[in-house]
């Protein structure tokens, strides 16, 4: 059987997120992964399927797929180098360091550290570990949905998910595992922040589309461009997805509710999907008909994510609320 490097995550029940919206509502606390975040899950199972015989690992990263290379790569026993983008903040740099990896930055945004990750592994013979367009990944990530449907017994079901989508990988993780339980009519909802949509932006235009930039402080959000996977998903109508933005404040808003009452510190790619919740959007698509007026309980995937401490929060206060 194969080696796990990730762990079955809680699954909690927030009372208070729960009086907001009006359905019990469950967080899958991926922030509990080890390497901080749920990219352990794909990255662990992508690693023992192709890189047992490794000579090192490269991957390309805003920092959170980054984290969960170097922790399989010290586990392996292997070299990791990391590719980030000069938007990657020194806090993940560090924490990437002190797990080991060697720390290269290239670009200025995930898209351009990823042509040099591709690169090396080229030029240097190691092993390309893509952060989101994989279906190693994808099985990886699917787990989650099958731990939630244990958790919750035979005959709960939730009547939505809300996941936050950077390039789509945690999505086509998610749709698939939704698929390998059977719950094909559970609606997801997709979450991005304005200027980190490529998503979006690709439902909107009925293609998958390229970004000019990535405007947004969800720098984990931000890939310019979302895997055809995803995009697929959106379009083959054997699950619906409703895609969904909110703004960086909005994000803002509800890490430090988060924070409050739920006591856990999450980054901005997070926040995206939180927000959902405390943003009123879920009422909202009540509201339009694109949820059920009752509706069964809301499963938020709280993804995690290192980029973040009370410093960089107080900068992201400082920034957004200027
Ligand atoms: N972050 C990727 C891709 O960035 C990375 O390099 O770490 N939540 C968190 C905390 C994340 O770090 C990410 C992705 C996501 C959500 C979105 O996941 P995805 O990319 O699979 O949609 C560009």
């Amino acid at each position: 059987m194969e080696k796990h490097f990730h762990l079955n995550t809680p699954l909690l029940e927030s009372i208070s997120m729960s009086k907001r919206v009006g359905t019990a509502v469950y967080l899958k606390m991926e922030n509990a992964q080890p390497s901080g975040s749920f990219k352990i899950r794909g990255i662990g199972h992508f690693c023992q399927k192709l890189a047992r015989q490794s000579a090192g690992l490269v991957c390309s990263s805003a920092g959170n797929a980054g984290m969960a290379t170097a922790y399989v790569a010290s586990k392996m026993g292997v070299a990791a180098t990391i590719v980030v983008p000069s938007s990657s903040s020194q806090l993940v740099v560090q924490r990437l360091q002190d797990q080991g990896a060697t720390v290269k930055t290239v670009g200025k945004v995930w898209d351009d550290a990823n042509a040099e990750a591709l690169r090396l592994a080229e030029t240097e013979g190691l092993t390309y570990i893509p952060p989101f367009d994989h279906p190693l990944l994808w099985e990886g990530h699917a787990g989650m949905i099958a731990e939630v449907a244990a958790s919750l017994g035979a005959g709960v079901k939730p009547g939505a998910v809300v996941v936050s989508v950077g390039g789509g990988g945690l999505l086509c993780g998610v749709v698939q595992g939704l698929k390998d339980v059977g719950w094909t009519d559970v609606p997801v909802i997709a979450m991005e922040t304005v200027g980190a949509d490529c998503f979006n932006a690709a439902v909107k235009a009925g293609r998958v589309v390229t970004l000019d930039d990535i405007t947004s402080e969800a720098k984990c959000l931000g890939a310019k461009t979302v895997c055809e996977k995803a995009f697929e998903h959106s379009r083959s109508g054997d699950l619906t997805i409703i895609s969904e933005l909110v703004t960086d404040r909005q994000v803002l808003q509800a890490m430090e509710t988060f924070l409050d009452e739920e006591r856990v510190l999450v980054e901005m790619a997070c926040g995206a999907a939180l927000a959902a919740v405390y943003g009123g959007l879920i009422g909202r698509l009540q509201h339009g008909g694109q949820l059920p007026a009752v509706l069964g309980p809301l499963l938020v995937v709280v993804c995690g994510g290192s980029m973040i401490d009370t410093k960089q929060l107080a900068a992201l206060k400082h920034k957004l609320q200027a």
